[in-house]
């Protein structure tokens, strides 16, 4: 039963339906489910393999775009609820998150952003294509504890790179902390560019952005 609940939740996004997307994501959590297995075990299963029949030609960008618009109108049922259950939360720190200038792939982001806001971190998302500058002029504006730059392609990784020394070179390392992910980011790219930490996917990313706080969130201990 749950398999073919998971199976139809990735089917409306390889077919890119918004409104079947947004209906199974509804009558998931009518039904109880975990919104983060809807997300984890269906939602997200059906974009990677949209993505992976795009990068082997077997799909076209208007078909992709479909399928990201049905990724997002299953986000925009499940997020509220993911934030809700980590809502009573103290706040663990602040982060400040974005995705790297000329990216404008923002599920990934947008993921982190609610699950490490749920987790009781206070988040500014500041949406995509950010430029290092921007990542600078927020984290001052806040005192943010870390900042998280997300890239989906290989030609905008460079672009954390470009924010990691904006923030050395402003002086904010090592006390504000730089983290980054996205599909083609990985730990070696992460010691290569100095960045503190790097995540896999948004759970591990809470991990992580724990463990720079230097506390266990199970402490639950306020920073701010
Ligand atoms: Co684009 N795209 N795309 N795309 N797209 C990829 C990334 C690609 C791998 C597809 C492919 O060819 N197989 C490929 C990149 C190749 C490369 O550079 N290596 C690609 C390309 C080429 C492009 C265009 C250039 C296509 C074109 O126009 N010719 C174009 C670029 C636009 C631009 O940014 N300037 C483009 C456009 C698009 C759409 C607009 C159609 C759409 C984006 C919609 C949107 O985001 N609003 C789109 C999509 C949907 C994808 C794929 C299919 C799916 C991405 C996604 O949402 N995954 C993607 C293929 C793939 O990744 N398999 C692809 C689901 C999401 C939950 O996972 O984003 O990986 P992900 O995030 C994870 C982790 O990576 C991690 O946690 C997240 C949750 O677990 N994570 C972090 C992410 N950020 C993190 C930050 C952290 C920590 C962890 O700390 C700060």
């Amino acid at each position: 039963m749950q398999d073919e609940r998971f199976g139809a939740m990735l089917q409306s996004i390889i077919d890119g339906v918004p409104e079947k997307a947004a209906e199974l994501a509804q009558q998931a959590l009518a039904d109880g489910v975990d919104p983060l297995a809807a997300v984890n075990l269906g939602f997200a299963v059906g974009i990677t393999f949209a993505g992976d029949q795009f990068g082997c030609g077997q799909m076209f960008l208007p078909d992709l775009l479909a399928a990201a618009e049905a990724m997002k109108a299953a986000m925009r049922i499940l997020e509220p609820e993911m934030l809700k259950r980590g809502s009573r939360r103290k706040t663990l720190g602040k982060v400040v998150l974005g995705t790297a200038r000329g990216d404008i792939h923002d599920i990934g982001k947008n993921l982190v952003a609610t699950i490490l806001a749920a987790s009781g971190f206070q988040v500014f998302d500041l949406g995509t294509s950010v430029t290092p500058d921007q990542f600078v002029a927020k984290a001052q504006e806040i005192d943010a504890d870390i900042v998280g730059v997300s890239a989906l392609l290989t030609t905008t990784m460079a672009g954390q790179k470009a924010v990691i020394e904006a923030l050395d070179r402003n002086g904010l390392r090592p006390r504000m902390k730089a983290i980054i992910g996205g599909a083609a980011v990985t730990a070696k790219w992460a010691a290569e560019i100095g960045a503190d930490g790097y995540s896999r996917n948004a759970i591990d990313a809470v991990e992580l952005a724990k463990s720079l706080m230097g506390r266990a969130a199970d402490q639950g201990k306020a920073l701010v």
